[in-house]
């Protein structure tokens, strides 16, 4: 296929794969439910615009939401998100930011923003988005963020794809048709510690020991340069009262899009392993800067991003997303919404097939054919960190909120924003 259909195969995974409506909806997300975490069928645990916590003016111990979204505000050309984002009239823009101020969150990952180096289009999407209100829907102001460069569409220089030439988004780093396309940005009310945030754009593959490269696809000379992110994988501390929590943000390449050997799945994986080690505080890690070692011992973490696994069904190396889900220092709130349910029951296809319960999908895929909705998305913090509440924005068809999921061709992204809502002193 033409890279530019593989672009919007990568952007949107389950636009081809569509072959019906789809349709989200319904509920709007209950009201906060404090204390009560961890159960698959309650709900949502702390909805949209409920009342949690302080902000970062509360008083000491508060409640903060932290918050992933693949937010699919990618283009297809370098420059066109900011002539986009340079006015108030982009529709999906809007509905990203509608959700966003709908969910309020106090951290925010946003996954597939396309990276602008010198900041401006997270700026106009601050300006003109973010803090205009939506529907009525109140503006919501981010007085911090975080962006770096991410590895798609930086050439290798080599043929990583072996299509027998040189170039092309399937030969850069990570895949993307031009650099930082599809990147992601972090957003806060509370500020970030800029001077110590960690990138690890450029760590090697091979430089993970026991790592799955397919040694028999990647020559020698491709694997020494290799690099393990298909975006980055940041460490941003964000200083909450007197306590920083590190936000481990990054986005795994999809294991689709390559061949029997599994190119994309393996790395996937090991992208996913990247945080797992790094919390763990592997010594083998090291940041752009040429520093050593992984997380600091006892350290709050707040893992988010779209991992693109699925802890059971899907196209994931089995047991990817476990890595994460199954570590002793991190816990699964397992968030849910009542919209999945309700759209891999009228959906049907590969849906009725999945073990997951579809309460804890994030992703409206393709149905017929596969891999049906996914749990994709995730916000797994460190145990210290106690869960006031936990949800999927997925409301069902009843809800009029529902209009900013949608269907196919989708309004925001085929994601949903994930958040969970932590105690932090
Ligand atoms: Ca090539
Ligand atoms: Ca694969
Ligand atoms: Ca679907
Ligand atoms: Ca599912």
């Amino acid at each position: 296929m033409t890279t530019l259909s593989r672009a919007r195969l990568i952007a949107l995974p389950s636009l081809l794969l569509l072959t019906s409506g789809l349709v989200a909806t319904a509920t709007p997300p209950a009201t906060a439910g404090p204390g009560h975490h961890g159960g698959h069928h309650g709900g949502h645990h702390g909805g949209p615009g409920g009342h949690h916590g302080g902000g970062p003016h509360g008083h000491a111990g508060r409640t903060v939401r932290f918050q992933t979204f693949n937010a699919s505000l990618n283009r297809a050309t370098a420059g066109e998100l900011v002539r986009d984002l340079s006015t108030r009239d982009d529709v999906q823009a809007a509905t990203v930011a509608e959700v966003v101020q709908r969910t309020r969150p106090d951290v925010l990952l946003l996954n597939e923003f396309d990276h602008v180096a010198d900041g401006s289009a997270v700026d106009l999407f601050r300006r003109n988005y973010l803090e205009v209100g939506q529907q009525g829907a109140r503006p919501i102001h981010y007085r911090y963020s975080y962006l770096a460069p991410s590895n798609t569409g930086v050439p290798s220089g080599f043929d990583l794809d072996g299509n027998g030439t040189v170039g092309g988004g399937n030969d850069a780093f990570g895949f993307g048709d031009f650099e930082g396309q599809y990147g992601m940005v972090v957003l806060s009310r509370y500020p970030i510690d800029q001077r110590r945030v960690r990138t690890f754009q450029e760590f090697r593959w091979q430089d993970m020991p026991g790592n799955l490269i397919p040694t028999d696809f990647y020559s020698p000379e491709e694997q020494a340069v290799l690099r393990l992110s298909s975006k980055s994988h940041w460490d941003v501390p964000i200083r909450i009262g007197g306590d920083t929590a590190h936000f481990l943000t990054s986005h795994p390449t999809p294991p689709t899009f390559d061949g029997p050997e599994d190119r994309n799945g393996r790395r996937n994986h090991d992208e996913i392993r990247f945080w797992a080690d790094y919390v763990s505080g592997a010594r083998y890690v090291y940041d752009d800067r040429g520093r050593r070692g992984g997380l600091a011992r006892g350290a709050s973490f707040v893992i988010a991003g779209d991992q693109n696994a699925d802890p059971l069904d899907g196209d994931s190396v089995a047991a990817a997303i476990d890595q994460l889900l199954d570590h002793r220092a991190v816990r699964d709130p397992l968030p849910t919404s009542a919209g999945g349910p309700e759209a891999a029951a009228r959906q049907g296809g590969a849906n009725t097939t999945h073990r997951g319960d579809p309460a804890l999908d994030t992703a409206d895929f393709s149905d017929s054919p596969a891999p049906g909705n996914l749990r994709a998305d995730y916000v797994l913090p460190s145990r210290d960190l106690r869960v006031r509440g936990a949800g999927v924005f997925w409301p069902t068809p009843s809800d009029p909120l529902s209009r900013l999921t949608g269907e196919y061709p989708f309004p925001s992204s085929d994601h949903r924003a994930v958040w969970v809502d932590l105690r932090v002193r």
